[in-house]
């Protein structure tokens, strides 16, 4: 029943044309939460998750479960399939309706014109999702954000119940700064990944000199960040990283920070403010030793004392050349 085809109906035609052509593709193909404009904190969601076909799709509390991403795939001709990663099937117009209200519901892919979509620039960041098969639009039942609030096919009104965001769920976040002290590179920002949205994720760091890349280490963006869970709905405010790496490396040197993956989508990605360049100093300057005393004298030695102190870079040790016979210095 499901998949039968309503095209009997005189007169509804004509809206099916030409939804896709003039549009083209508009959002790359990936794993994404699809994020409401109605609140930032909430997006498409699969009915307590149930994998079944013509499970309900609704709004719901998002951004904080991996059952909640949606694969979109560009199909051509600006047509897209919008699959759950979890369920595996497709957003789905009921029973191919084409009347206002119409539900959304998931189905198997099957390719059939209900279950394909336009995803249109609605301004802002946000999309409008528009069936290939009756022009209607992804909308939010009396655009109230309550969790459970159906989603079904309606006209555009422009309204923020009908407008989308693909949040993506690769790793994000920002190296706010670098600094760099002799043998020493520090780094600070944050990073975060919606399927893990309260757990501090690994956060990777390299030094890329002409091309020579080497790992400088890692760590936890755990620190608090109230600002970035202020900018980033949906996170809470632990995503923030400040760690201190000892280097070999001299001189001038790009600093590439990598968020990475948590939760079941998604892949390692570099952070925004990266790479960014830093100038590891060098050690110009020669180190001064004082205070020398000879003591223990014997036939078979001495000992000898001093102070090493250098400026900067510090001592890193200090070595005695070891001698034979009247000959050497
Ligand atoms: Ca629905
Ligand atoms: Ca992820």
């Amino acid at each position: 029943m499901k998949l039968t085809f309503r095209y009997g109906v005189a007169g509804q035609k004509w809206r099916f044309l030409a939804w896709g052509n003039s549009t083209g593709q508009t959002v790359r193909n990936g794993d994404y939460h699809i994020v409401s404009a109605l609140d930032g904190s909430k997006g498409l969601d699969v009915s307590n998750a149930v994998t079944d076909n013509g499970t309900n799709i609704q709004l719901y509390s998002n951004l904080s479960d991996d059952k909640q991403t949606f694969r979109v795939t560009y199909l051509g001709d600006g047509y897209y399939k919008i699959e759950n990663t979890y369920t595996g099937k497709g957003l789905d117009m009921d029973a191919a309706g084409t009347k206002k209200g119409t539900n959304i519901q998931q189905w198997d892919y099957v390719g059939a014109d209900q279950q394909q979509w336009v995803l249109k620039d609605a301004g802002d960041g946000y999309y409008r999702i528009i069936s290939k098969h009756n022009g209607l639009c992804l909308d939010v039942h009396n655009g109230s954000s309550a969790d459970g609030s159906n989603v079904q096919g309606w006209v555009w009104n422009g309204g923020a119940g009908q407008k989308w965001k693909f949040v993506e769920n690769n790793p994000f976040g920002c190296l706010d700064g670098v600094s760099a002290a002799y043998g020493k590179i520090s780094v600070q920002g944050w990073a975060a990944d919606r399927d893990a949205p309260n757990t501090p994720i690994a956060v990777h760091f390299y030094a890329v000199q002409g091309n020579k890349k080497v790992l400088l280490g890692g760590t936890e963006a755990g620190q608090r960040r109230a600002d970035v869970s202020a900018a980033n709905p949906g996170l809470n405010e632990y995503h923030g990283f400040s760690a201190t790496f000892n280097t070999d490396l001299r001189g001038e040197g790009k600093i590439e920070a990598y968020g990475i993956n948590a939760g079941s989508t998604g892949s390692n990605c570099m952070l925004n403010g990266s790479p960014r360049t830093v100038t590891i100093p060098e050690d110009k300057t020669r180190p001064v030793i004082s205070d020398v005393e000879i003591t223990d004298i014997s036939e078979s030695g001495y000992t000898v004392r001093c102070k090493v102190r250098e400026e900067g870079s510090g001592v890193d040790r200090v070595q005695f050349p070891t001698w034979f016979g009247n000959e050497n210095p």
